[in-house]
């Protein structure tokens, strides 16, 4: 093939593969109307919507655990799936903490039961950038045979203590 063909078919597929992307809406991304659409389940208060927690906007999530036997818990609103398909979160974090939270995909089967629940099988990234500067994080999983929806869950370690803050969640599936 000759140069200019080459650079045409790649560019093609570039643009093919920007294009086959889609964005999923998800409830309150960037915590702009506080923790709306996120089920927060914490023993003691740990997820907050905060001003100095934003990245983009008026507010972000600011998560401060200083318990060492309890972790944080916020879950967003599911979003439908569809197996076999690509899932890619971006978001922003921000933390002085090792060690301290992660973010997890949680697929649910159509009885709402949490695929891999009990195992290491389920898709997450720890927050590992820890200088006190903003970082973007990018989790991506392919949903599974049974998965019907998705939430996006937010944690802090049970034994661990620090604080993180989160912003900007966006999720978009490929094919
Ligand atoms: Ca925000
Ligand atoms: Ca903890």
């Amino acid at each position: 093939m000759n140069p200019i063909l080459l650079t045409t078919a790649a560019l093609v597929l570039a643009l093919t593969s920007v294009y086959s992307d889609t964005d999923i809406p998800i409830e309150n991304p960037g915590f702009e109307s506080g923790t709306d659409g996120w089920n927060i389940r914490e023993k003691t208060p740990m997820s907050t919507a905060t001003a100095d927690a934003a990245h983009e906007g008026s507010q972000g999530l600011h998560v401060q655990d200083e318990d060492t036997v309890n972790g944080s818990s916020a879950l967003s609103t599911v979003v439908p799936v569809e197996p076999g398909k690509t899932y890619t979160l971006t978001f922003w974090a921000k933390t002085n903490s090792v060690n301290t939270a992660s973010v997890s995909f949680w697929f649910f089967t159509d009885s709402r039961k949490l695929i891999g629940a009990g195992t290491q099988n389920i898709p997450g990234l720890a927050i590992t950038h820890t200088t006190g500067d903003w970082f973007e994080y990018t989790l991506t999983a392919v949903a599974p045979p049974e998965a019907v929806t998705l939430g996006i869950w937010i944690h802090s370690f049970s034994t661990a203590v620090g604080s993180v803050d989160f912003d900007d969640f966006k999720l978009t599936s490929g094919s």
